[in-house]
């Protein structure tokens, strides 16, 4: 059988360096869209060096979509690109917009002139469920956004599902629940508690500032994430999938097993900061990810106490190395 080819936007992110590797491992040709940056800083993807192939590009070009895909000819594109971050959507939300949402239509423009064979994978979020109107989230649940991230998300998985309809794309969105691990930025809340007990622990700082501890998420693994967006592109029909662990706990829960993970009193360190408290709120979310386990045959394998340990074990490391 040929060599099958995927192009990732956004292959220099948490996720992206995830399905790399496991395009890899199933033998697929992996190219990747990258941004042109003062300073490449690709630590992501640094082991993957000489068996991926990397191009410029950016989602707010079109022409540069079109070329990437006359050049590289993919069966499957993943588009992960976006600014991901809810905060930084209210700083910037225009950008956000531009990236997140239109980012998606340029690039669904660009595969239905260029390489309307193309199998295409849109990286959407249960962000858009916000204000939950459904318990748990499932396919069917209706979005109700609360940041303008979210807002964009919705944009983008309904321009898939358009693009699916009007024009008979192999087009799909994958609504995945939040996925963490020890390449996670260093913003979100989890890397952002795990990276922080290390340094308490190591003795580098004293206090850690946070925002709403109330707050309540379903978190799973990324590595097992990108495995569902890779079955989602191999199926016979293209449809949407929600991809959750159907476990939520709160911010609380998050930091008190870090701590506890250290031999450390989470009260004795962390304190409230109205600055990391958000204009609106995203309270509860949990996802039933029935269909991806009927149709995908996928489950998560890490649950949430293992992924916290994880992440701390692996920050531990990397902060006695004096890595970040
Ligand atoms: P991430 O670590 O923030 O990575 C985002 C990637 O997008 C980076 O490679 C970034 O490149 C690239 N990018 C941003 N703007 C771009 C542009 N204009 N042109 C080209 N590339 C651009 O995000 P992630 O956690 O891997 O998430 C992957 C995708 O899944 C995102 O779309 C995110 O919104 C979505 N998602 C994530 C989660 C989650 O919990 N992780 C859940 C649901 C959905 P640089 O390295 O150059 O910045
Ligand atoms: O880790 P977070 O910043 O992730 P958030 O906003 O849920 O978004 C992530 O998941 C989405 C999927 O649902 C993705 F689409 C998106 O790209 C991103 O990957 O915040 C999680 C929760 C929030 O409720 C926030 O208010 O943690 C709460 N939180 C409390 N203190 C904090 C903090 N979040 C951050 N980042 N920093 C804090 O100090």
């Amino acid at each position: 059988m040929a060599t099958k080819r995927a192009l990732i936007t956004g292959i220099t992110g948490q996720d992206g360096s995830y399905l790399a590797e496991l395009l890899l491992s199933k033998g697929y040709e992996v190219h990747g869209m990258v941004r042109r940056s003062s300073e490449e800083k690709f630590e992501r993807i640094q082991h993957l060096h000489g068996k991926i192939q990397l191009h410029q590009g950016d989602l707010l070009d079109q022409f540069s979509l079109a070329a990437l895909l006359n050049l590289t000819k993919p069966d499957e594109v993943y588009n992960l690109a976006a600014q991901s971050f809810v905060p930084t959507s209210w700083n910037q939300p225009v950008l956000t917009g531009e990236f997140t949402a239109l980012g998606v239509t340029k690039m669904l423009e660009a595969i239905r002139h260029t390489r309307p064979e193309a199998r295409f994978y849109q990286a959407s979020s249960s962000e858009m469920f916000g204000k939950v109107l459904e318990v748990p989230q499932t396919e069917d649940t209706p979005f109700y956004p609360r940041s303008p991230y979210g807002v964009a998300k919705a944009y983008g998985h309904h321009i898939t599902v358009n693009y699916r309809e009007s024009f008979n794309l192999f087009a799909v969105s994958g609504i995945l629940f939040n996925h963490e691990s020890p390449r996670r930025g260093l913003e979100f809340v989890t890397r952002k508690v795990t990276y922080n007990v290390a340094r308490i622990k190591l003795g580098l700082q004293e206090k850690l500032p946070m925002g709403n501890l109330d707050a309540k998420r379903d978190w799973g693994f990324a590595g097992d994430y990108v495995d569902a967006m890779w079955r989602m592109l191999q199926q016979p029909q293209a449809e949407d999938y929600v991809v959750a662990t159907n476990e939520t706990h709160t911010v609380r829960e998050l930091v008190e097993i870090a701590f506890a993970r250290v031999g450390l009193d989470w009260e004795k360190h962390v304190f409230i900061d109205p600055a990391f408290v958000r204009p609106a709120e995203v309270d509860l979310l949990i996802g039933d990810p029935a269909k991806a386990k009927t149709k995908l045959g996928w489950e998560p394998k890490v649950r949430f106490k293992e992924l916290v340990e994880m992440m701390v074990d692996a920050d531990l490391e990397r902060v006695k190395a004096g890595q970040r």
